[in-house]
């Protein structure tokens, strides 16, 4: 029986750093972007692997400047990124002693991205965490699950290889990349309908993660409750205990959270999709997470030729200029009134940041048990002159003159 996971001191505290980031921008970039179909083109496509490999031969993104990239996404106000170190299509995005079907041995570009960004990353201040799929569509290893069945591969599945594999691999990145300091995993829930239930040896696989770097947290994207050995739990494409993408049946633990979502409707480039969510969608988004302690990991499909897509960049330079004046107010905050019909709310210590998104109301009546010290715009700073109703228990703030787009914020502090 192997004793239960104990993180260490330093796993605390980047686990409580993080959980304070509450933004960082997810990057889905490989091979695949040069079919401009998103991610899942290799098995949606019913594409022979060997066709698909030439993607590989011709990979060449002549535009792509790590440093502008990251001065963009540091530009919006985002803590950290998530890059896409092999996707599904079991193609790395750096150089890999363990399979020559990476972007340094098998591209003419013979650049390792992924050294490249880790050092912007280092060199703007920005996290450098890594997304790696456990699920992959191409090596006869895997023990193949629900997806990747018509990619013409002579199956001959041996999870301990493969595991080997994935192990030499991580170790690979936590080595050669010192600043990496999370692992996202996907891909789980490619065998999640196997009887009986297919083993991934996933404690197995974190414990060695921890042996290799104590501090490195590990998330993965089951869509089941957290498993022994994780530091934070993840959510896609809906925010903690909503479900409306059928993604997120699970409940939600005492972990860090982190919600990611799509700018457009794809995670890798897809040229037919240019239907991007305004940048006040965006921002009301990261205000909604971080009224329930959560972090947005908003993702970005980078295009073949390197750069970011132009709508993207004109997303995160919105989001930026938002979290310029009211950054305050999401970072290092905590979870708050999450449903209010104005709205929601974050807090920091004895302040409660009171997020108005319903722009019907002309005041608003907030529960509290007793009078505060203070009620102001937080914009202006103007004092308000709020009303405080000792039988009802609540404070009346009128809102009147409060400027603010997507949302009026005022800061109460108690
Ligand atoms: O299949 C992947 C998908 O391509 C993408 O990476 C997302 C990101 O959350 N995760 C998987 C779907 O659950």
């Amino acid at each position: 029986m192997q004793a239960q996971y104990v993180p260490t001191p330093e796993n605390i505290q980047a686990r409580q750093q993080f959980d304070g980031f509450r933004f960082g921008i997810f990057l889905h970039w490989g091979i695949y972007s040069e079919f401009a179909q998103g991610e899942w083109y290799l098995n949606t496509g019913k594409l022979n692997k060997d066709e698909y490999a030439k993607a590989a031969s011709c990979f060449y993104p002549i535009l792509f400047d790590a440093n502008q990239w990251i001065k963009a996404i540091k530009a919006s106000g985002a803590k950290y990124i998530t890059f896409t170190s092999r996707h599904h299509d079991s193609f790395s995005m750096y150089k890999t002693n363990e399979s020559r079907y990476n972007i340094v041995d098998a591209t003419p570009f013979k650049r390792d991205v992924l050294k490249e960004l880790a050092a912007a990353c280092q060199k703007e201040g920005i996290q450098f965490h890594l997304y790696y799929s456990i699920l992959d569509w191409i090596r006869e290893d895997y023990p193949i699950g629900r997806t990747g069945h018509d990619t013409g591969r002579t199956p001959r599945p041996n999870y301990d290889t493969y595991f080997q594999f994935m192990k030499n691999q991580v170790k690979e990145l936590l080595t050669n990349y010192p600043n990496v300091a999370a692992l996202w995993f996907d891909g789980y829930w490619d065998h999640n309908k196997d009887v009986p239930a297919f083993d991934w040896r996933l404690p197995e696989f974190y414990r060695y993660i921890h042996a290799l770097k104590p501090e490195c947290l590990i998330g993965n994207n089951h869509h089941t409750d957290p498993i022994e050995g994780e530091d934070f739990q993840m959510f896609e494409r809906d925010l903690p205990g909503e479900n409306k993408a059928g993604l997120s049946p699970q409940g939600i633990s005492e972990l860090p959270l982190e919600m990611c979502q799509t700018m457009n409707g794809m995670w890798g480039y897809k040229v037919a999709d240019q239907d991007y969510k305004s940048v006040e969608e965006l921002v009301t988004l990261i205000i909604n997470a971080a009224a329930k302690g959560c972090n947005l990991l908003l993702n970005i499909g980078p295009q073949p030729n390197g750069e970011l897509p132009a709508l993207a960049i004109n997303r995160l330079q919105g989001i930026g200029k938002w979290m310029n004046t009211y950054g305050e107010t999401i970072y290092g905050t905590h979870r708050g009134i999450d449903d209010a019909p104005w709205g929601v709310t974050t807090k920091k210590g004895s302040t409660t940041f009171i997020h108005v998104l319903n722009k019907e109301y002309r005041e608003i009546e907030y529960p509290l048990a007793k009078r505060p010290k203070l009620v102001k715009d937080f914009l202006s700073g103007n004092v308000l002159k709020y009303k405080y109703d000792k039988k009802k228990k609540t404070v009346i703030i009128p809102l009147d003159g409060i400027a603010g787009v997507p949302d009026r914020v005022v800061t109460m502090i108690e």
